[in-house]
């Protein structure tokens, strides 16, 4: 095990004994949401885990330590700190080890850490991705190379539209990385149901998932998979609104010269005060129901 490595007891358990986990971000509970609906949020999704018959593993570092399941006090700490938290992607973690520091795990670092601890599955909202205009500024998200290189199936609503969904289904494909659609032929769009785009394969449950990643480990690859779930149809935003939202955020962010890491979370918070909270319980409605079909995926995988 990696000397850095802090396995939480009940999920070093549940990994010995075979039984399935799934692990979770922290840079959602940090960057992603406002408190405290964050850390209830938080809270909620490990709950949806376990309803779901697996284990969670909330994923950060702490004091320098690679951690692979949080207590309540670290979350509501991560949390309560918000931006202050070090957003941690991979080339971050060297530094915060070294310097004993805190990091929210973004999805490439959650991947990393959950990998080292033996962890298959990690739910989250939407990833990251190629950016609007990244022919001129090169920002792609290091979700992206991660996805290419490291085994773990990542279970999202798909990518918000603050992103370029085509460019970034683009450099999947190039990487090698399946982008599955989970009851849907369509990649989602995080907020909305639909992109426009169409995913790699259309799979209808956790059990035909749980085999396609099976497959992708006996091949000998290397990389993970990408699931897509869409957002509730109940829970899902009207398209106008959102997208409008969308639109003045991105301006905004423009404007204001925003750009490497603070881009995502700037983003993130302004869509959510353009629509005065309206995107925040969709967020937190497709993260709950991310959790489910992971913890669901994971079962089908260990049984
Ligand atoms: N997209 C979302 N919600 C999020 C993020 C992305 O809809 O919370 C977070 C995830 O942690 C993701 C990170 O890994 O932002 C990507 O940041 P960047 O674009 O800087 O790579
Ligand atoms: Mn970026």
């Amino acid at each position: 095990m990696n000397m850095y490595l802090d396995i939480a007891p009940e999920v070093k358990a549940a990994l010995e004994a075979g039984k399935p986990v799934v692990a979770l971000e922290s840079t959602i509970i940090s960057h992603g949401m406002p408190y405290p609906k964050n850390v209830e949020t938080a809270l909620r999704v490990e709950q949806t885990i376990r309803d779901n018959g697996a284990v969670p593993a909330t994923i950060a570092v702490i004091g320098g330590r690679l951690k692979a399941g949080l207590s309540h006090e670290e979350i509501e700490h991560l949390g309560k700190a918000g931006r202050a938290v070090t957003k941690a992607s991979r080339r971050d973690l060297p530094a915060l080890v070294a310097r004993k520091a805190d990091g929210a795990t973004t999805v490439t670092t959650t991947m990393i850490i959950a990998h080292m601890a033996g962890i298959r599955i990690f739910a989250t909202g939407g990833i990251g991705g190629v950016h609007r205009g990244a022919e001129t500024t090169m920002d792609i998200s290091a979700d992206l190379e991660e996805l290419a290189q490291t085994p773990v199936m990542v279970v999202c609503a798909g990518a918000k539209s603050i992103l370029d969904l085509g460019l970034t289904l683009e450099y999947l494909e190039t990487k090698g990385v399946p982008v599955i659609g989970y009851g849907t032929d369509e990649l989602p769009a995080f907020y909305t149901r639909k992109s426009g785009f169409g995913v790699d394969y259309r799979v209808d449950s956790p059990e035909e998932l749980a085999a396609m990643f099976r497959a992708q480990r006996e091949l000998g690859y290397r990389g993970g998979m990408l699931v897509t779930n869409p957002i509730p149809e109940q829970y899902a935003m009207d398209k106008t609104v959102i997208d409008a939202a969308i639109e003045q955020a991105l301006r905004e962010c423009e404007e204001q010269g925003v750009h490497g890491k603070e881009t995502t979370p700037f983003l993130l918070a302004r869509v959510v005060e353009l629509t005065g909270g309206e995107s925040l319980e969709s967020n937190i409605r497709l993260v709950l129901n991310n959790a489910a079909l992971a913890a669901k995926t994971a079962a089908a995988l260990t049984a």
